[in-house]
């Protein structure tokens, strides 16, 4: 590595990444959101790319980055207890309301998406670190692997930069596309069989 041999960012997987029957969940904020649609948007075409079929996205919004752990975590929650027959059983029983035949889960992985922007008091460095511990909690305790989709920036323009947006002849680069093939690889991840 060095020199002209150096490649920035993530190299692509040496694995097929087969989305086809992938269920995933994306949790996005309404906080800064010109910024945050053009990432989901770049996710969702990486999963399509990968196989995923529309119907099988879930997306959800959320006010601002402190919600999306929770957020997350209810919602795969609710993804795995719909798909768990026994509880389907006892909720026809119980003549329990049925979650929307839209969630169907389980989710195979989740994709957290936000902007934090740098402000003037500390606002910054403690959301930013509650979401980043709290986004890694969630793939840990869920068994569901989950996508830290948070840039945090210091000004708009690198969060814009990092959206695929920025001003001037270079936009930068899309990383919502970078989390959507991280999803489908994460959700394939199996050793392999004997
Ligand atoms: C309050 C706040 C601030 C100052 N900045 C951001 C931000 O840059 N990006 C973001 O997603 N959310 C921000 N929020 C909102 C918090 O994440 C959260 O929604 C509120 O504190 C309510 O819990």
């Amino acid at each position: 590595m060095g020199g002209d041999d150096f490649h920035k960012g993530v190299k692509p997987s040496s694995q097929k990444l087969d989305g086809s029957n992938l269920k995933i969940l994306i949790v996005h904020t309404r906080w800064n959101q010109e910024i945050v649609d053009p990432l989901v948007i770049g996710a969702v075409h990486t999963l399509e790319a990968h196989g995923v079929h529309p119907s099988n996205i879930v997306i959800r919004d959320v006010p601002g980055a402190y919600e999306l752990p929770g957020a997350a975590q209810k919602l795969i929650r609710q993804s795995q207890q719909q798909s768990n027959l026994v509880s389907n059983i006892v909720d026809d029983l119980l003549n329990t309301p049925k979650l929307s035949d839209e969630v169907k889960g389980p989710f195979d992985a989740a994709i957290c998406i936000g902007v934090l922007i740098k402000g003037s008091t500390m606002h910054f460095e403690y959301i930013a670190d509650a979401v980043s511990h709290g986004i890694m909690r969630v793939g840990l305790d869920t068994n569901v692997p989950t996508v830290f989709g948070v840039l945090t920036c210091l000004t708009d323009e690198q969060a814009m930069q990092r959206a695929g947006i920025g001003k001037g002849d270079d936009k930068g680069h899309n990383h919502g596309e970078d989390w959507g093939t991280a999803a489908v690889e994460m959700a394939l991840l199996r050793l392999p069989l004997t």
